[in-house]
């Protein structure tokens, strides 16, 4: 049982001095030389000297340079060491081109680069490669004597760079997880950034020759980024240089190592003509997010991987901020609470639901989860909305005071809080500790004559594998109140749950109630907007018409809740046009239609409005109401209002297509993005009645990829656009990242009856290059991630999936595991689809050798 837990923590029994490493690159046999100081440290326990160290050849190992022979195992090193300190030396040897599973240093399109979070360093050398080690690091690397390397970097400051040879000096401690090496040849794009206290700091985005001109997009969001930290949370950077540099294959989107951020190249280049909008904006928020990094995660790091969510909730809730700043925040706010829902909702709601904090796991590359991630972010918002914005920054600073240079725990970070606040967060802590979504169900009583409403909350967590019983959590709803002619009386208020049921009492002007409404009304029952700006990540029960669902689209302040209302009026007429076979709504198109044409309205808020919830989001409200989802009905039933919205809202659609075209060369701005955004949503509807007319044209005079790629998805899903994707495939065949998107689009679009043939054609392509973490992901992560293709009632794609994973799973176990998640809602399914699955999922678990990471997923999501 190799069970890592958190109860079993002890800290590591010496204390690392520094650290000096010298690469002898070589593709298939790189020399790696290490000297590291070992003293005792007296605070922690003994106990033996063990350093990880994974597939590494030995060649020789030296205690103050007297050969020793060490015992090795496949996990690491053991040997007698003296009570004094010392010195250790071990010259190693590895491979780089043979590491298929890029994870340690590795090779990709001929450049020497590294992944090392989790554990990766110790496939590089022998190391206590634990976060809680924290040291500087001297690096050396020393080109191919045969082939020198333009480019040759490290973590830190440059030391001397000479001949075939550069040295790097990284002098803040850091742990092995945040080393990086690259090296290769690669053009840099350069710019600078002074810091507030006026330290010079020299920026490079590098990239492969022949991508120069894809970096301008980057290097800026990394700009604006240095600037926000300065200013939002004091931080200034620490180094005189900070690079990103980028990577075709990758497993992961991008990686924080000090000074040396590794991204995969897919979140670094952009140019209007190969990436869209939505590339733009995701590349802005993760140069952010590993920038951010520098003190949330570096500065201070995490005890053990347990933690994990202390760096990474906070840092994406930091980009999420930082985002929301440079675009708009409530349309920024929806997208984030929409990628929630869709993945650790999903989660949490299954057999893979775990807390913010995991308390135990088999390989800790699994855990990288949206709940780790984006419920780890959603928690510090509510932390954040609860002491409110001056006391959370108060505590940040304290935060930073008090840990810099620490490996810390989520004890340490609450207490920052409860010192910063005086607030006892005991019960809050449950967030971190409790897996699974709480339910919180409202009930209104409204007295006409006293003028009250009263709000009952009931809040319930369903049991999560481990966890059969739940207690109540903290939980802030934000609420405001809009009378019966639709004007706000009550702007909003945060009330804080914390028993399973508990009772708001609302006075309109009466006196004596909990809250009061501050404005005149006119009389009737008023309508509260709960849960506004989504002020806590739970689901919402309340028994509502479609009347107040409309009302409040029309009236509620909260754009947040404006739009939710807006959704869940279309998620209830698709609920019953699956279970029920009804007709959409008179209602919900008009409803639709008002939002449609209200100019006073951001249009990136209307295309959101527009927007359907996903075949996902409808299987589960389906699911949640007690009936089976039928994958192929919830296909049809979408596709069957997205040509009644088409049909009805036609002359709306038509002229928010006009009016909605951006004139002029392209920028990437939120504002531009947001026209586009409502102009491709008003398209996808037109094309659904017009024959594809519309799109056809747009696809052949698109200047920008958003517009290309935009008309051709829209040809796809009405069955059309065969000659526009030979034109496409003709124009970017040498584009890896353009080609990414040529296979994924189609691969997403594709109909249940179609699945099978696309799958087939797609996979049997020869530019489908499968050990390519992106491609891969194009076209199985995509056709997986496609409910009406995956589940396709013959099971084929479900043979077809676990077929690749079992290819992918000995080269690349960290992806293959990944996408074994594809499977993780088998359970809502009828009898007949849980049987193939599982069959599948069996089939997977049984094949030989299969990696840690793959049976660890398959074992959680069949038990
Ligand atoms: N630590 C990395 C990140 O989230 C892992 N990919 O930024
Ligand atoms: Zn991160």
């Amino acid at each position: 049982d190799r069970t890592v837990r958190l109860e079993e923590y002890t800290p590591f029994p010496w204390i690392v001095g520094d650290v000096s490493l010298t690469f002898r690159l070589h593709p298939t046999a790189t020399r790696v030389l290490s000297r590291i100081t070992f003293a005792n440290d007296p605070a922690a326990p003994s106990g033996p000297f063990f350093l990880h160290g994974e597939k590494l050849n030995l060649i020789e190992a030296r205690i103050d340079g007297v050969p020793v022979s060490p015992d090795i195992t496949a996990e690491g090193l053991t040997c007698d060491v003296p009570d004094t300190p010392f010195v250790f030396e071990a010259e190693v040897e590895i491979d780089p081109s043979g590491n298929t599973a890029l994870d340690g240093l590795y090779m990709s399109g001929g450049m020497y680069c590294t992944q090392c979070e989790a554990e990766g360093f110790r496939k590089i050398t022998f190391y206590p490669d634990r976060p809680d080690v924290m040291a500087p690091f001297n690096v050396r690397i020393e080109g191919p004597e045969d082939k020198p390397l333009p480019v040759m970097l490290s973590n830190g400051n440059p030391g001397a760079q000479e001949g075939n040879s550069a040295e790097w000096h990284d002098p803040w401690p850091k742990p092995s997880y945040l080393f990086a090496l690259v090296a290769g040849d690669l053009v840099a794009k350069s710019g600078t950034f002074t810091t507030a206290s006026g330290m010079p700091v020299a920026l490079n985005v590098y990239v492969r020759p022949g991508d120069e001109d894809r970096c301008d997009y980057a290097l800026d969001a990394l700009i604006r980024s240095m600037r926000w930290d300065e200013r939002e949370y004091g931080r200034e950077y620490d180094l005189s240089v900070f690079s990103i540099v980028a990577v075709d294959d990758f497993n992961m989107g991008a990686m924080e190592n000090k000074g040396l951020n590794i991204f995969n190249s897919k979140y670094v280049l952009a140019s209007p003509d190969t990436a869209t909008d939505v590339d733009f904006e995701m590349i802005e928020g993760i140069v952010a997010h590993e920038y951010f990094h520098n003190w949330t995660g570096n500065r201070v790091t995490c005890r053990d991987w347990f933690q994990l969510c202390l760096k990474e909730g906070l840092t994406v809730f930091r980009d999420q901020q930082f985002s929301g700043d440079m675009r708009s925040e409530p349309v920024k706010r929806i997208d984030d609470v929409l990628a929630l829902r869709a993945r650790q909702f999903r989660e949490d709601n299954g057999p893979l639901a775990h807390p913010v904090r995991p308390e135990s796991y088999i390989e800790i590359n699994n855990f990288y989860t949206a709940t780790v991630y984006e419920k780890g972010a959603e928690v510090i918002g509510m932390l954040r909305r609860l002491v409110g914005a001056e006391a959370y920054r108060a505590a940040l600073d304290l935060y930073f005071e008090r840990h810099d240079g620490q490996a810390c725990t989520i004890e340490d970070w609450l207490a920052v809080f409860e010192d910063a606040t005086g607030r006892d967060l005991s019960q809050f802590k449950l967030w971190y500790s409790q897996a699974g979504t709480p339910r919180v169900e409202v009930s209104e009583d409204w007295d006409e004559e006293a003028g009250r409403l009263a709000l009952t909350f009931r809040q319930h967590t369903p049991p999560t594998p481990g966890q059969p019983d739940k207690a109540p959590l903290v939980i802030p709803v934000a609420l405001g109140l809009l009378d019966a002619a639709g004007h706000e009386i009550m702007a909003t208020e945060v009330v804080e749950l914390t028993e399973a049921e508990q009772t708001v009492e609302i006075g309109l002007g009466t006196g004596g109630a909990d809250l009061e409404a501050k404005a005149s009304r006119v009389p009737g029952r008023p309508v509260p907007s709960i849960l506004r700006g989504f002020s806590a990540p739970v689901i919402l029960q309340r028994q509502t018409s479609a009347e107040e669902r409309a009302f409040l689209l029309a009236h509620d302040t909260d754009p947040f809740n404006k739009w939710e209302a807006g959704r869940a009026l279309a998620r209830d007429v698709l609920v019953r046009m699956v279970t029920d076979g009804a007709e959409p709504g008179q209602q919900y198109l008009s409803a639709l239609q008002m939002v449609a044409k209200d100019d006073t309205l951001d249009p990136a808020f209307r295309a959101l409005a527009l927007s359907l919830p996903s075949q996902d989001d409808l299987a589960q409200a389906i699911h949640d109401g007690g009936a089976t989802p039928d994958p192929t009905a919830i296909w049809a039933a979408l596709r069957r209002l997205a040509e009644e919205i088409g049909g009805t809202l036609e002359p709306v659609l038509s002229e928010l297509y006009d009016e909605m075209r951006v004139p002029g060369p392209y920028t990437p701005d939120a504002q531009s993005a947001g026209s586009r955004a409502l102009r491709g949503a008003a398209l996808a509807y037109l094309s659904r009645v017009d024959g594809g007319s519309r799109a056809a044209a747009q696809f052949a005079e698109a200047g920008n990829m958003t517009e290309r790629l935009g008309a051709l998805g829209a040809l796809l899903r009405i069955g059309k656009g065969e000659e526009e994707l030979a034109a496409f495939r003709r124009r970017w065949e040498g584009d890896r990242l353009v080609m990414d998107k040529w296979f994924a689009l189609q691969a997403a679009s594709a109909s249940p009856a179609e699945a099978h043939d696309v799958a087939q054609r797609l996979t049997g392509d020869p530019a489908f290059d499968w050990t390519n973490p992106n491609r891969f992901r194009s076209v199985i992560g995509a056709l997986a991630g496609n409910p009406a293709a995956f589940h396709e009632p013959e099971g084929r794609i479900y043979r077809l999936v676990t077929d690749w994973l079992i290819r992918l799973d000995p080269l690349n176990p960290q992806t293959a595991a990944r996408l074994t998640t594809s499977f993780e809602t088998w359970k809502r399914f009828d009898a007949d689809r849980q049987g193939m699955i599982r069959e599948n999922l069996e089939r997977l678990s049984a094949v030989e050798g299969l990696s840690r990471d793959t049976s660890e997923m398959v074992g959680r999501i069949l038990a």
